[in-house]
């Protein structure tokens, strides 16, 4: 093997042709090998954890209603399972990936293979693992091309590229979480922010390492996936000079929404067409944070990404090269620039003729999602880093998400535990929260002045077919900050969001074009609904996708009983389902 060299990166222009294959492929084999390969950046060798050795990993790419089978085998040390993102596995939760809560992990030296339909499901997704941190290194794209024959709703772009926007650290990502849950503080500072991989030239010895978009056309329009697989941190993408049109995010078409910046939450895809409309010459792309709370330090280095049209002239060239365009980025504390993008997001008409929005809501819920703190075990009186000599830690509805580690919830839901075993969940996860308070305002006002949480493997029950409202209500017990809070198995109409303790008597929700999404930020001192129908029976994560919040505990699960017949039952689980 020579990873080196056979994964050195190859910046392609992918010329998607006029019209998408016709030949009738259902189904797309791929093969994850979860391996080590050295890489070097900021000016150090290091092996990370890759699939197939490339970071990032390969590019899925399918048609919608396609079956889509991966083998994935784990080479490494660490235990892996991997998330389809986006994915709403109808009647396949078994394939949805999360560990413990789906399924055990693969262990080192095994293989497990996903299968699942891509059903109604088109645009750009992608996939990662979901175990620990290992999504740090370990994801890629799925692009979904609509059937043969169907238009997308917005001209036909020249060319497309994905964008990922990550986070690279030196230091293995799965021993940081290991030392920051130790600590009880708050997690470091990535070692820099990347574009498929790559810092660019405002990071040290990066120069060279940056991703580029070569050999622009004037005139044309070019379509970028945009995925944020970032770990701690939401972010802001711009293009020098240029437009950017948001028409899809998270694999559903919206309203095409033209903007200098996006802002895009880790687990969010946004698919942006840009017009090569300026003046041949080089261009900076650009990534950098959205920091909801001020007092939370954030990396404030750009990544930056090559866009260079074709046949510059000679006036565009200075005598130290190429004239080269900046980016001037939003402040990284530009919530109002946020709030004004996230409201501007909107399913398309169309969509709205074809999917409804739940209008008579069966399950009414309201969660309360935030940070908490609790006193440091005497043992560790000296060690804890977290405010006031505490330890973090999270909750939804007062709840700190535990996962089981001797099977996952699914199994234990679908194939019972053994009679007299201790049950490794409960299905009291509370509609609402327990005691009510001024949930935003902060500690010593009106928030209890006790924050601390209590500590469980709770679950929340849903019957097959109800019509689900949930309100997500930031709260400011321990700061405030936006929270991506990412559901699985169902996308959810976005139907409000605003400011301060969610009123239903003021408060406006939208049920005309509500954009449809699978993660939504959540703002700071504020709060979000959503409806979905739950009509997919499995067991269905609820997190934060702020990695750091999810292993503090921000999460749930929802069961979704079985309806009536083989069509709303979820099948026997595969036979190479891993063990734990
Ligand atoms: C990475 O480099 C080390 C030497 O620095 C080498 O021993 C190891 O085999 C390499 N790993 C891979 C996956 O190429
Ligand atoms: C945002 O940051 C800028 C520069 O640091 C500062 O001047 C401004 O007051 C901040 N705005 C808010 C709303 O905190
Ligand atoms: C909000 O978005 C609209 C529509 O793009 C734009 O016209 C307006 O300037 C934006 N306002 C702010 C405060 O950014
Ligand atoms: C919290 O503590 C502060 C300071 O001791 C006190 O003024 C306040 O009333 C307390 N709040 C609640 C809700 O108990
Ligand atoms: C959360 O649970 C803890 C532990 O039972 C309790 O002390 C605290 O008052 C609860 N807080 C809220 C807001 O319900
Ligand atoms: C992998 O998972 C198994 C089963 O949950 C567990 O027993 C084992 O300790 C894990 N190994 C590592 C390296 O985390
Ligand atoms: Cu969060």
């Amino acid at each position: 093997m020579e990873p080196l060299r056979r994964f050195a990166p190859i910046f392609v222009t992918l010329v998607v042709m006029q019209s998408f294959p016709s030949e009738a492929v259902t189904t797309r084999f791929y093969n994850f090998n979860v391996e080590l390969a050295n890489v070097t950046k900021l000016c150090q060798k290091k092996a990370i954890v890759t699939v197939n050795g490339l970071y990032p990993g390969p590019t899925v790419y399918a048609q919608e209603g396609d079956r889509v089978i991966v083998k994935v085998t784990n080479l490494v040390a660490h235990n892996v399972s991997l998330h389809w993102h986006g994915v709403r596995q109808v009647l396949s939760c078994w394939f949805d990936g999360p560990a413990y809560v789906t399924q055990c992990p693969i262990q080192a030296g095994e293989s497990f293979t996903y299968e699942f339909t891509l059903h109604e499901q088109k645009g750009t997704l992608w996939w990662h693992a979901h175990v620990h941190w290992l999504r740090a290194t370990v994801h890629g794209a799925m692009v979904i091309y609509p059937t043969t024959g169907t238009p997308y709703p917005f001209p036909f772009p020249h060319a497309e590229h994905v964008i990922i926007l990550g986070e690279f650290w030196l230091k293995d990502a799965v021993s940081i979480e290991a030392s920051t849950m130790r600590s009880g503080g708050g997690p470091p500072s990535p070692d820099a922010f990347v574009l498929n991989g790559h810092p660019g030239s405002s990071y040290p010895c990066s120069a060279q390492d940056m991703f580029s978009v070569m050999d622009v056309i004037p005139g044309r329009t070019y379509l970028l996936r945009l995925i944020n697989a970032a770990l701690n941190n939401e972010h802001f993408f711009i293009l020098a000079k240029h437009k950017l049109t948001v028409v899809e995010a998270d694999g559903e078409y919206t309203l095409p929404y033209t903007t200098d910046a996006v802002v895009i939450t880790p687990g969010q895809t946004l698919n942006v067409l840009v017009t090569a409309n300026q003046p041949p010459a080089d261009y900076l792309m650009g990534m950098t944070a959205y920091a909801s709370n001020p007092n939370i330090p954030v990396l404030t280095i750009p990544a930056l990404a090559l866009w260079r049209y074709e046949q510059i002239m000679p006036e565009h060239i200075e005598t130290g090269g190429i004239l080269l365009h900046r980016p001037l980025f939003p402040l990284n504390n530009d919530t109002a620039f946020v709030s004004n993008f996230s409201q501007n997001i909107r399913s398309f008409p169309t969509v709205y003729n074809h999917v409804k929005v739940p209008h008579n809501i069966d399950r009414n819920l309201f969660f309360t999602i935030g940070l908490n703190e609790e006193t440091c075990d005497t043992d560790h009186a000296s060690q804890c880093k977290g405010p006031n000599g505490g330890r973090f830690s999270a909750s939804i509805n007062n709840i700190t998400f535990q996962l089981p580690h001797t099977v996952s919830l699914l199994q234990a839901y679908h194939c019972g535990t053994k009679k007299d075993s201790i049950p490794i969940f409960t299905t009291n996860f509370p509609d609402k929260p327990v005691e009510k308070f001024d949930f935003v305002s902060a500690a010593p006002n009106d928030p209890p002045n006790n924050t601390q949480s209590l500590v469980g493997t709770r679950v929340n029950v849903i019957e097959f077919g109800a019509n689900v409202q949930i309100v997500l209500q930031n709260t400011g017990i321990i700061g405030s900050e936006n929270h991506p809070i990412h559901l699985h198995g169902y996308s959810f109409y976005v139907v409000g969001m605003g400011e301060g303790d969610y009123n239903p008597f003021t408060a406006t929700l939208n049920l005309r074009d509500p954009p449809l999404r699978n993660t939504i930020g959540v703002p700071a001192g504020g709060w979000a609904v959503i409806r979905f129908k739950a009509d997919n029976p499995g067991v269905w994560y609820l997190h934060c996708h702020l990695e750091i919040h999810t292993s503090w505990g921000l999460a749930m699960a929802f069961i979704v009983e079985n309806g009536v017949g083989s069509l709303q039952t979820l099948p026997p689980p595969p036979a190479d389902l891993p063990h734990c």
